[in-house]
This record gives C-alpha cells, structure tokens and sequence, in this order.
C-alpha cells in the first residue's frame, strides 16, 4: 500500500511510519513541526531530543535500509495538502496531524484559537484533497475517547440506535468533550461524517483513550529513532508522567479523587490498531468508528500499579493527590464497548509489572535530564 502519514513526526506519526515500513508498504510522511514548536514555546522538551523528521528518515534507512520518504510543510494551507495528495496518490492516509494537548486548547485565547484552527483545517483540507484526487482512498483518523466526555450510560463504538414515537434511526453518539482540544476532534467527526455521507468516502475514525509505552515493534531499534517521549504535564500523558515522576522520586500526581476513569493502551497496540483498519477498510460511503483501547483503569489504579512497579525495582515511588487543574468528573460510571478492533484481530499488550518496570529502566537512563520545573501542571480550566 502507498500510506501518507500526516503528522509523521509526532510521538504516534513516527512509530506509525516505521511500522508501516517494515511491514514493506511504502510510506510518505508529512509534518511541519508545529509540536515541536509549541512544546519548545512552553518549555515542555522531551525526556530526550529527537532528530527532525527528515534525519530520522535518514538514520531509519541506514538502520534498515528500507526508505520512508518526507514533506516538511503545512497541511493547514490547501496547495500545500492538494500537491502531496496529487503526487503521491495515497491509498490510505492516517490522520495525525492535529495539536493533540488537552492543557495546551484550554492555556488561553491564542492557544485555543490555533487548536480549532488548526485541527479543522487539515481535517477539512485532508476531506477535500481526497475528493480532488483520491476519492477510493481510505482515510484512517485518529479521534479521542475523549469526544464521548463521561456519560452515565454505555459508550457504543461510535453510534446509537434511537427509538422515538415508534420510529427508530441510528445517530452518532451524543458528544460532550472535557477540553478545547477534544471539542475540535467532535467538530471532525461532523465535518468528516457530512463528507462521507454526501462523497462516498471511506473512513475510520479511531477513537483513541491515553496511550503509554516507548517501544514499537522494533525492540532493537536505536535510540535515535525512538518517539518523543513527554513528561510535562502539556503534552506529556498520565502514565508516561507517572512513571517519569516515579524515576525523578516526585510523589506521583493524581488530580483531585483520581476516581477517573479512561481507557489506556499500550502504543504498540495503537500501531497494531491502525495497521488492522487500512488491511480492513471501511466501505465507501461508510464512516466507521472503533474505540481504541484495550483496559480502563482509575487514575488511583494507575498510580497504584506504577508504585508498585516501581518497589519491585527498589524505587520508593509514592503518590500524592493534588487540586485538579480541569473540570472533569472525578468520580463516575464508566463503561465503553471496545470489541471491533479485537474481532479484527488485536491482541493486546495489556499493563504488566513487566511492562512498567521495561519502561522505568529506559526512563532511568535518562534521569538526568528530567526537569522538576515540568512536572506541576500550569494550564488551569477554570
Ligand atoms: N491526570 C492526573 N494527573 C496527571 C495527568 C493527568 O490525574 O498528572 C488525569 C487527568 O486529569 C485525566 C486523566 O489523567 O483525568 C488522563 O489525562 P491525560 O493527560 O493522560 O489525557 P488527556 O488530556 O485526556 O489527553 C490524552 C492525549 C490526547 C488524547 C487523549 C485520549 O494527550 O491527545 O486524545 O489522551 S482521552 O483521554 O481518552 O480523550
């Protein structure tokens, strides 16, 4: 297959790209640094540097000696998207390329402003350079749990069946998101499933929960073509950072009760995930959702496993709850289906000891670099 990565060189673009590659399908990635950029405005650097895309692709042949090609550019602007869709004629694109951080949409007026904007326009761009130029592609993009919000009912993958005055019609889940960040990932469901339903396209939408992990498939793979890898409390997610204050001996942050709940997966398994959709893509006309996890887990229950993890190796790790940065509920029902990728075939890497205690001794390596400074959160919601 021809894969167009958009976002390649984010902390799941670069996995991604590799994966794909190793697997033997010729791969195009795309990116324009706008992670790397905000992260560097708001002092959230990585656990350790990353080279730019275009040297990644570089050492990754000299590792592998298999070509992952690279457009530096920014797909917010119509020529730029239209050119890389005209050139390359994608037979599946994997959407990443979106401000992911919840804190950073909700730091004030500008961040916001370039969250909606920016998210809206590749996703509107990316809908309009399909119908141009490869209208039988399969568009694989990456959505958020978080769309869902925490309903007190069950969470279906994506749609529900309403019956109203004896009459019955299938909709898409009700949405309420917790962040700016989430709310732009509901505005591309929209905007995706009006194009779908009037173009015939074909998509996925992956409605992904946290993901951990810094290993890909490739465990012998160097150093240097690792994933960024955050701790901060912008872009750094829950169980990374809990680990990474595990190492740093910071009492692990649990957010007000820590009764939240959310569906984790490991980040080999997001790769397994998208790799399952393009081998199965969805029909024509359809807008496909799959909700992409594989456990839920507590904030206190993660807390509480990467602690003991941590004791196993002699790390006296302890947890300590502060006042909650975000409005979100801290106590609740929870209880999302997650059946479709596992009937595709995912067999997930769920979160061991063993797991926890791989990626504590890769983090050690890098202790020396962990910044205090990054690690209380500094974006409230309120
Ligand atoms: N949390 C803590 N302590 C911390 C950090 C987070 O208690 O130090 C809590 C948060 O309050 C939240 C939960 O952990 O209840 C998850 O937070 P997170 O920062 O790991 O995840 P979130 O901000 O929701 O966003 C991340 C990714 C985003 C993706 C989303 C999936 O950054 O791109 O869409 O996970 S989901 O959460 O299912 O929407």
């Amino acid at each position: 297959m021809r894969v167009l990565i958009l976002g390649g060189d984010g902390y799941l673009g670069w996995p991604t790209a590799t994966y794909f590659s190793s697997l033997g399908h010729e791969v195009l990635v795309v990116d324009n640094y706008y992670r790397r950029l905000i992260a560097e405005a708001t002092d959230s650097a990585p656990l350790f540097e990353t080279p730019l895309l275009s040297e990644r692709c570089r050492l990754y042949k000299e590792f592998s000696g298999k070509e992952i090609a690279c457009r530096i550019g920014d797909l917010s602007k119509p020529e730029f998207i239209f050119s890389v869709f005209e050139e390359f004629k994608p037979e599946t694109i994997v959407h990443y390329a979106e401000q992911p951080s919840a804190p950073y949409s909700m730091r004030g007026f500008s961040e916001a402003r370039e969250t909606l904007q920016n998210n809206l326009d590749v996703t509107f761009n990316c809908l309009w350079a399909m119908i141009k130029y490869t209208p039988d592609a399969h568009l694989i993009k990456l959505g958020t749990m978080g769309e869902y919000g925490t309903p007190d009912i069950d969470i279906p993958e994506g749609w529900i069946d309403i019956e109203k005055n004896g009459r019955k019609d299938k909709f898409l889940f009700p949405r309420a998101a917790g962040s700016l960040y989430h709310t732009t990932k509901v505005l591309d469901t929209d905007l995706i499933w009006f194009y779908v339903r009037t173009y015939g396209l074909s998509v996925t939408d992956l409605m992904q929960g946290p993901v951990y992990g810094l290993n890909t498939f490739e465990d012998d793979m160097p150093d240097n073509l690792y994933p960024n890898f955050h701790y901060d409390d912008i872009f750094g997610t829950v169980v990374n950072r809990f680990l990474v204050q595990a190492v740093a001996g910071i009492p692990l942050t649990v957010y007000g009760k820590g009764g939240q709940t959310r569906g984790y997966l490991n980040l080999k398994d997001t790769l397994q995930c998208v790799e399952l959709a393009a081998q199965n893509p969805s029909q024509p006309g359809e807008l496909r959702i799959f909700n992409q996890l594989t456990e839920t887990f507590t904030v206190n229950e993660i807390a509480e496993r990467i602690v003991n993890a941590a004791n196993t190796m002699g790390i006296s790790a302890e947890i300590k709850s502060i006042t909650n940065p975000r409005k979100e509920k801290e106590e609740h029902y929870y209880n999302p289906a997650y059946s479709g990728l596992m009937e595709l075939g995912l067999k997930p890497n769920f979160m061991t000891d063993d797991v926890l205690c791989k990626m504590l001794t890769q983090i050690l390596k890098h202790k020396s670099r962990i910044s205090n400074d990054r690690v209380m959160p500094r974006v409230s919601w309120s």
